[in-house]
């Protein structure tokens, strides 16, 4: 792809569905208009796109959506996604794992306390640890240091927001320690994947 005016349109917090396409265009240096929506005014602008969702990707005024669409274009771009077909499969299969995970979490955002407590709870004793065993079995079977192609990609930096949210503490009813508890080795992918990083 010839050099492409980009525009990447996210909330204003690092983290998320828009950090890691944010994160591999300012690795490899690639020029970018980085959109930052303050949540406050969310409400007046998300009529602005197709979805009504973010992040929303535009190259040269064309419009792509979907956070992992967007994570393989820009990781095309910024080389940080595999060539190999299976290799790029399981970076795939990573990326859209973390996601399936957060949406659990995503889906309890806006309860009433109580019913929070109670879903959080119950996916603390089940989905969430199964989900993390997961990823940390693929970790394993794909050497132990970063998920596919023997480097960091896409994958990595997609896996590094999920366990910098899942450890934060913010998360009410999420101990802190789930990510040590069931998937010790994300722990210190996580430093590895930050050592890479600016
Ligand atoms: N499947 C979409 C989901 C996008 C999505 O849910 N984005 C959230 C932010 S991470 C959003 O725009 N929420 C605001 C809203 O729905 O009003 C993707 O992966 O990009």
């Amino acid at each position: 792809m010839t050099a492409a005016t980009l525009k990447l349109n996210y909330f204003d917090f690092p983290g998320g569905r828009g950090e890691p396409a944010r994160m591999a265009l300012n690795l490899a240096g690639i020029a970018f208009e980085d959109r930052r929506i303050p949540l406050a005014e969310w409400p007046t602008v998300k009529a602005e796109f197709p979805y009504q969702q973010v992040p929303v990707m535009e190259v040269d005024g064309k419009v792509l959506n979907q956070s992992n669409a967007i994570n393989r274009l820009v990781g095309k771009m910024a080389d940080l996604y595999p060539q190999d077909n299976w290799q790029a499969a399981v970076c795939d299969d990573v990326m859209d794992t973390a996601d399936d995970l957060m949406q659990l979490l995503v889906n309890t955002f806006f309860m009433q306390e109580d019913e929070k407590q109670r879903v959080r709870t119950e996916l603390v004793a089940g989905p969430i640890p199964m989900f993390l065993a997961g990823l940390n079995a693929t970790l394993l079977a794909n050497g132990g240091e970063f998920f596919c192609d023997g480097r960091m990609t896409m994958a990595d930096l997609k896996i590094l927001m999920l366990t910098r949210s899942l450890s934060s503490g913010n998360l009410d009813y999420v101990p802190a320690s789930i990510v040590a508890e069931h998937a010790a080795d994300l722990l210190p992918h996580r430093e590895r994947v930050e050592k890479l990083l600016p």
